[in-house]
């Protein structure tokens, strides 16, 4: 398999802890392709011309990351990332969208705050920053849902919490959420997170 990468994406990054956690990272070619620039065929592979994509064994192109993950969780015996069903699924299933939601709403924020400043607008910044920061709030009122086995709302909520710290490191989000960083404080340490955190390439 191989998998369109970037080290700052926090798609990619859930990805790459699915892998890591399930054991399965080592089936996983690294193609480092920055949606932002030519030299690759990405677009050729998901036409939407973002990453992750991943290109299975038999040469179909899956994407998104929600679909890229399942798609991993499928291929080990060990215990699954996506519950089968009940409660536990929905659980996760929503953690992941509601992080996910983090993630986007963060990721068009910075693309509004790098805009000249007479394009910029300081409406939508708000906009999204107000989601963030409620998404933030809601999680705190449910950190008891983050109890082990790990799923893909775990992987996916830890992702957000390590953007928003990677891009945005000046405001302390815990503030809202001290709960839910006391539990980040411990997942952070998993060996698959410190494989992984973001680094702007040199
Ligand atoms: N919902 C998608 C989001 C993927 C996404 O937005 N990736 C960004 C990189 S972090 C990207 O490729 N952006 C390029 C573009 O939008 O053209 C997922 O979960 O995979």
């Amino acid at each position: 398999m191989q998998l369109y990468f970037w080290p700052t994406s926090p798609y990619v990054r859930k990805v790459m802890l699915v892998a890591l956690e399930t054991g399965i990272d080592e089936q996983m070619e690294l193609l480092h392709a920055s949606p932002s620039s030519s030299g690759h065929d990405l677009q050729d592979r998901n036409p939407l011309g973002k990453i992750p994509a991943l290109i299975t064994e038999d040469g179909m192109a899956l994407f998104d990351s929600p679909v890229i993950c399942e798609y991993l969780d499928g291929l080990h015996g060990g215990d699954k990332m996506f519950p089968e069903s009940g409660s536990a699924r929905w659980t996760a299933l929503r953690q992941q969208a509601q992080a996910d939601g983090i993630l986007d709403a963060a990721l068009l924020r910075r693309g509004e705050e790098a805009r000249r400043d007479d394009l910029r607008s300081k409406g939508w910044i708000a906009h999204q920053t107000a989601a963030i920061h409620r998404g933030l709030a809601d999680l705190e009122t449910r950190v008891d849902e983050l109890q082990e086995p790990i799923t893909i709302g775990h992987i996916t909520i830890a992702c957000a919490l390590g953007y928003l710290d990677f891009r945005f490191p000046s405001e302390d989000w815990r503030h809202i959420a001290p709960n839910l960083s006391d539990w980040y404080a411990g997942f952070a340490q998993r060996a698959s997170m410190q494989a992984t955190i973001p680094a702007d390439p040199a």
